[in-house]
């Protein structure tokens, strides 16, 4: 762009059209860039109030280029809470249309589901959300566990089987999100080896992500020992009783203005 811009200033002939059509296509990206390197390079201006708002400047710069659309998945082990969590997010932000069903048995959710057009809003602006529900994703799965909860050998042996390909269809739909809400459980023990290989399949992939800290209603939930356990922030919420959506909605917005 700028070798152009060079001869044609040096020639004094037409470039100069192609060099105001580079201009004009190029406005907003040079303009940006002008006033952030001007503002970085402190350039000419010196006074302390300048100074003072440089910060400001470059935020409202940055925060004028948050995205205005995001899809983010809901990811985790079965049971963690992951279609609760997306059907609230649907009756608080979208048109309240169930994701799929919650149920105490594990694997309920065997497809990936997603909802457009939820909207999270604030001071800057809206987002407009894709959410995503995916199967919970297992390192095993054993059709007695079904049995367990009363189905039958062969319904259990056909619901191991959907279970196992909803393992593959939920990791495969990883590729496809911009962000993802890492789910767990938080009234029990987070050192779960599901927990890793969701996050090291994301961190692989370099998708942002926000671990919510579900199920915090319960009396034995334990937020603070997942925050240890994963070394980073997290975000307590009870997607059956609505604590921490808020918290979740603030990040979810952080994201977008990455
Ligand atoms: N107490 C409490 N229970 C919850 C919460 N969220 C989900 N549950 C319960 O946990 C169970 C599993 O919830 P689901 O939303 O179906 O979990 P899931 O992660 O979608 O499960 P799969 O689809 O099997 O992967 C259900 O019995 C829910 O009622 C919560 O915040 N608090
Ligand atoms: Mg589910």
């Amino acid at each position: 762009m700028i070798v152009p811009f060079f001869i044609g200033y040096m020639l004094r002939i037409p470039v100069y059209y192609h060099n105001l059509l580079i201009i004009s296509r190029y406005y907003h990206l040079i303009s940006r860039t002008a006033v952030i390197i001007m503002l970085i390079t402190k350039c000419t201006f010196s006074t302390s109030n300048w100074r003072l708002n440089r910060l400001g400047i470059l935020a409202r710069i940055f925060a004028r280029s948050r995205k205005t659309s995001l899809t983010i998945g809901i990811v985790g082990a079965p049971n963690a809470g992951k279609t609760t969590l997306a059907n609230r997010i649907s009756s608080e932000c979208g048109n309240g249309t169930p994701l799929g069903v919650v149920s105490p048995i594990p694997h309920e959710t065997r497809d990936v589901v997603a909802l457009e057009h939820c909207t999270i809003t604030d001071q800057s602006g809206s987002l407009d959300l894709t959410v995503v529900d995916t199967p919970g994703i297992a390192t095993t799965v054993d059709y007695r566990e079904f049995q367990s909860h009363g189905l039958s050998k062969q319904q259990s042996i056909e619901r191991a089987k959907e279970a196992t390909r909803g393992v593959i269809k939920a990791i495969q739909s990883l590729d496809n999100m911009d962000a993802a809400i890492v789910v767990v459980d938080s009234s029990e023990a987070p050192f779960d080896q599901v927990n890793w290989t969701v996050l090291g399949n994301l961190e692989a992939r370099k998708i942002p992500l926000i671990i919510a800290a579900n199920k915090s209603d319960l009396p034995n939930a334990d937020p603070v020992l997942v925050r240890e356990a994963f070394q980073t922030d997290i975000i307590p919420i009870s997607a059956k009783d609505g604590t921490g959506m808020n918290e979740l909605y603030g990040c979810i917005l952080s994201i977008a203005s990455m």
